[in-house]
């Protein structure tokens, strides 16, 4: 053990042992002393006797790694196709989710699109209308961003009455990340040329469920992309190749999939995707009309559901915050269930619309603890509490929920959802 207690007394930053969120930088972690004759010379493993594997094509995980897959997959009966699979958000770190594992949400499954056959056609209020093919697109200057998307309906779990059992990234991972290559959409409007009463683009995917939202013109125009590419590759066939709508911090409904179609128009079409579904309940039952940003957001990844503590020492607590609006400012965890609250360190510059990685370091003595964390934005908007979000809702709305979420450690070190 490296660190004396008393200088870990020093370091308490909360109740129930959270520590300054630089205890990290000083090593706090490092509890594994080398046992001695632990590094016996002479034994070699095999795989450090004889030549490993060769090259291949294209690479894939460690074998060893075969159990980090996306979990919590769904499928809506009577609906083929229809369903969702989650990013195991507890096995990953950093910010940028492995494009396999990015999570998927199909209304009529993945549809094999032969890229020289597809097009995109641009109609409705232009001064032109315009048929692109992939080629035509590639002529257009590209710009890459790095962005999160999440489902409206990721975190809906959390309004059920009693806390459900589940991991991470079952409860949460509906949101992904990833640096998306592509178009701006902008250019292709200016390039269609715009008539007066042009205020709204509808979008619709080339699946058989024929996806459809309206994006407002100013959307469109200001950081809307026609992505190509995911993590420098072409877009994978579950997430849109070989082309799909991309709106930074939307929700992720509006982001269509294997676009094929975008129409100007002076009203919003009021498709089935924007109305008997993806809309939201106030609390005195009404409808709101479109609730288009995803609201500021964190959880920890680190300890979390399903997770077991072993020894006691310091662990690191690790976590995601992102927001629709804006870039995230701050993040405070708690070990008390909220009576007391300390900041975590951002890891890296926190972007606008992107995943920020979370830190901070957490003694664990045995006792029974309630983690939380809670983010600010760079918009001044803060992440309320399960109840507030509860409370400012109509019964059984489960859209854009974005409560605190509390973890329960035990005796035993069993990490459990529970509220707070
Ligand atoms: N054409 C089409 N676009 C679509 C969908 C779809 O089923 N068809 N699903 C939408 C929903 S509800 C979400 S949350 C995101 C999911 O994107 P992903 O599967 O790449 O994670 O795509 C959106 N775009
Ligand atoms: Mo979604």
């Amino acid at each position: 053990v490296s660190r004396e207690v008393d200088e870990l007394e020093q370091d308490a930053a909360a109740g129930n042992g959270l520590l300054d969120r630089r205890t990290l930088l000083k090593g706090a972690g490092a509890l594994v002393a080398l046992s001695a004759g632990g590094a016996r010379a002479g034994e070699r493993p095999a795989w450090s006797s004889r030549p490993g594997k060769p090259m291949s094509g294209y690479g894939a995980p460690s074998a060893f790694e075969a159990g980090v897959t996306r979990g919590g997959i769904s499928a809506q009966p009577g609906a083929a196709g229809s369903g969702a699979s989650r990013t195991p958000l507890e096995q990953l770190e950093g910010t940028i989710t492995p494009s396999g594992l990015h999570f998927e949400r199909h209304h009529s499954g993945v549809p094999a699109i032969d890229p020289d056959q597809h097009r995109l056609v641009v109609h409705g209020l232009v001064d032109r209308p315009l048929r692109f093919d992939l080629e035509a697109l590639h002529r257009y200057p590209m710009v890459s961003r790095s962005y999160f998307l999440e489902c409206s309906g990721n975190s809906g779990a959390l309004i059920a009455p009693e806390p459900r059992q589940a991991s991470c990234g079952e409860l949460h991972g509906l949101v992904s990340a990833s640096e998306w290559t592509g178009v701006p959409l902008r250019l292709l409007l200016e390039e269609a040329g715009l008539e007066k009463p042009a205020r709204w683009v509808v979008a619709e995917g080339a699946d058989a469920a024929r996806m459809s939202r309206s994006v407002p013109l100013e959307k469109a125009l200001d950081d809307a992309l026609v992505a190509l590419y995911q993590n420098g590759e072409r877009l994978r066939p579950e997430n849109g190749y070989p082309m799909r709508l991309f709106l930074p911090g939307w929700e992720g409904n509006m982001s269509v999939k294997w676009l094929h179609r975008l129409q100007v128009t002076n009203a919003p079409a009021m498709s089935r995707d924007e109305t008997s579904k993806y809309s939201d309940l106030e609390a005195d039952g009404s409808a709101r009309l479109f609730t288009f940003p995803m609201a500021v957001k964190s959880v920890i990844t680190s300890p979390s559901g399903g997770q077991r503590l072993g020894a006691r020492g310091v662990y690191q607590i690790s976590g995601l915050a992102w927001s629709g609006t804006g870039s995230i400012r701050e993040v405070e965890v708690s070990a008390d269930g909220g009576r007391s609250w300390a900041p975590a360190s951002i890891d890296g510059p926190a972007l606008p619309q992107h995943l920020t990685r979370f830190r901070t370091a957490w003694r664990w003595q045995g006792q029974p603890a309630v983690l939380l964390s809670r983010a600010v934005d760079s918009s001044g908007n803060r992440q309320p509490t399960r109840s507030a979000v509860l409370a400012g809702r109509g019964a059984g709305s489960f859209y854009h929920y974005n409560g605190i979420q509390a973890w329960g450690v035990d005796e035993s070190g069993a990490v459990r959802n529970v509220y707070a």
